[in-house]
């Protein structure tokens, strides 16, 4: 049990309008909407550095986006479109925190965070309607609204693999990646995971290490990245009709900025099927194979194994050994986050790549020379864990959050996190999340957008009132909670076991986390609760 006495109220607190926690995508944007727009007092953490958030600390080695990098950005002032040129369709991670730097000047945020500071514990004071939140320096600060955009990857998860401290060689997570990188030129590495932080990795440093050994639980569908210099053409008509196209972003299902198919597979015969996805494949991208061929992939279970069937015929055709070709086709559905990649398959080709099939050969510990399994021990310089993170949930958990009455966040969220899409939470009055649990299941960029938004009208709302605070009535979140569920089960990914309904934690309970209605429903009902005056919150004088 949690207690909130564990954080006093303190006199001396430092006083402050807005505590904002995050400097990624979410976070810059809210810092300048709600200290440059709205002329607000905001003080701002992050743990990192410096700005970037997610691509602060993703270094390594073929961290990139997959999702096309106009769409990948902000929409809010049409000149930094304008001022910035992404040289490729997926930027890289060097270019995305570049660009979130030249953001951060841009808008001057950088002198309104504490940087290398972590947020500790937050608490709401009944008396006085402010929060107290505290930093791992000891210090206090005393703000009236609370803004988190701690990310919805960002907590890694390490598996409790037996031995892992007697490892003398390096151990490194892919989202902890050394700052200065790592020379890998010439050693045997161990890679743990092939989810898409593993394909990249993998793919990418296959060519340099001496020997790559892979160490695979669950195989993937991955389909090619195909990188190409963003298309100077397509460019051009985006910046010649800029609001409709971020009007048609915000307008679809993935926001992504890509087409969205209303076809559904059974309209075509196996063979056209065959060649639609043959012309996906060639033309690339991952969300594109799951949304753009077909409209009902991740709905339909024939559909579904019209993708699968193609996919894994081309594992067959690509990996040179049977076994290892069996080894990497998957079984269950095409109902995980849809990955891409640069050469996954083929680099299983390479004679120093071995595939370790984990299923097959269980990890047993982790010796002082490598990794054993009941087959062996494998000797390795180094360690890569690419286990992915405590997705939605982990870095809201990881410090003490107490709302009203000492309501515990952790407690409130025990079976599994509820929440209104994504924004915020019934009990928790001021109190926000930028793409927090219950949010759309889109691409992060243009919901961010829309959820900063909507947190300064609602700030401006209280404001404008002479409120106190503004906190999400209950029914409404049972309500919203009740609608996502109904919506998930209309799909097929919570019958795969993923980060995308909490099941790739050991222990966490398997819920729905995301709202899978789509970036045009979520952008419509933020829009409705702000022109009905905040309809279902309620405001406390
Ligand atoms: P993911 O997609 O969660 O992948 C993690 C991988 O690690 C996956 O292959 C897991 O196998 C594997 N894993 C996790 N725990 C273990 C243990 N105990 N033993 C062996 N293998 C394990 O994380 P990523 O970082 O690749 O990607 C997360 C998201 O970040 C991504 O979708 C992007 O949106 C950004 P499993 O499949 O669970 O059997």
């Amino acid at each position: 049990m949690h207690n909130p006495a564990s954080i006093p109220f303190v006199r001396d607190a430092i006083q402050t309008d807005v505590v904002l926690i995050g400097a990624g995508f979410g976070g810059l944007y809210a810092m300048h909407k709600l200290r440059n727009e709205l002329g607000l007092q905001v003080q701002g953490f992050d743990a990192a550095t410096g700005v970037g958030g997610t691509w602060y600390w993703n270094r390594y080695p073929g961290a990139r986006a997959d999702t096309e990098s106009t769409a990948y950005c902000y929409s809010f002032d049409e000149q930094l479109f304008h001022d910035w040129q992404w040289s490729e369709r997926y930027p890289r991670q060097s270019e995305i925190l570049r660009f979130l730097n030249f953001v951060a000047d841009r808008y001057d945020l950088h002198r309104s965070y504490r940087f290398g500071t972590t947020v500790i514990g937050t608490r709401y004071n009944d008396d006085t309607g402010r929060w107290e939140v505290v930093t791992g320096d000891g210090q206090h600060y005393s703000t009236q609204f609370i803004v988190e955009g701690v990310g919805l990857l960002s907590a890694r998860h390490v598996p409790d693999f037996k031995g892992i401290d007697q490892f003398q060689g390096e151990i490194h997570h892919t989202s902890r990646w050394p700052l200065t990188g790592m020379d890998l030129r010439g050693k045997r590495v161990g890679v743990i995971g092939t989810g898409s932080t593993g394909v990249q990795l993998i793919t990418t440093i296959a060519p340099e290490v001496a020997h790559l050994s892979v160490f695979q639980r669950t195989p993937q569908y991955t389909v090619p990245a195909v990188h190409r210099p963003v298309d100077p053409v397509f460019l051009a008509e985006i910046k010649a009709d800029y609001r409709g196209y971020w009007a048609r972003v915000r307008q679809s299902v993935s926001a992504f900025g890509i087409h969205e198919s209303t076809r559904t597979a059974g309209l075509d015969t196996p063979a056209e099927q065959h060649a639609a996805f043959e012309r996906q494949w060639q033309s690339g991208g991952g969300f594109q194979f799951m949304l753009s061929v077909y409209a009902d992939i991740v709905t339909n279970r024939d559909a579904n194994a019209a993708a699968t069937r193609f996919i894994t015929g081309k594992i067959r055709d690509i990996v040179t050994d049977p076994d290892t070709a069996a080894a990497l086709t998957p079984t269950d559905l095409y109902a995980r986050r849809p990955l891409c990649d640069d050469g996954y398959y083929a680099t299983f080709n390479r004679d120093n790549v071995t595939l370790i099939d984990l299923k097959r050969h269980p990890l047993i510990e982790i010796t002082p020379a490598g990794i054993c399994t009941d087959a062996g021990e494998i000797a390795l310089d180094v360690i890569v864990f690419a286990t992915g993170f405590d997705a939605f949930t982990g870095n809201y958990l990881k410090f003490d959050q107490f709302g009203r009455d000492g309501l515990s966040l952790r407690e409130k969220w025990a079976h599994r996190p509820r929440a209104w899409h994504g924004v915020t939470t019934a009990g928790f009055p001021n109190w926000f999340m930028i793409f927090g649990p219950m949010c759309p299941f889109t691409s992060q960029p243009p919901a961010h957008e829309v959820e900063v938004e909507f947190i300064a009208e609602a700030i401006r709302h209280v404001r404008a009132t002479g409120a106190a605070s503004i906190e999400l009535e209950t029914t409404v979140e049972d309500t919203f909670m009740a609608q996502c569920d109904t919506l998930a089960a209309g799909t097929l990914f919570h019958e795969t076991d993923s980060w995308i309904n909490g099941s790739n934690i050991p222990g966490k309970p398997k819920a729905t986390m995301v709202f899978v209605g789509g970036m045009a429903a979520h952008v419509a009902e933020l829009q409705r609760v702000i022109d009905s005056g905040f309809e279902g919150f309620i405001l406390r004088p």
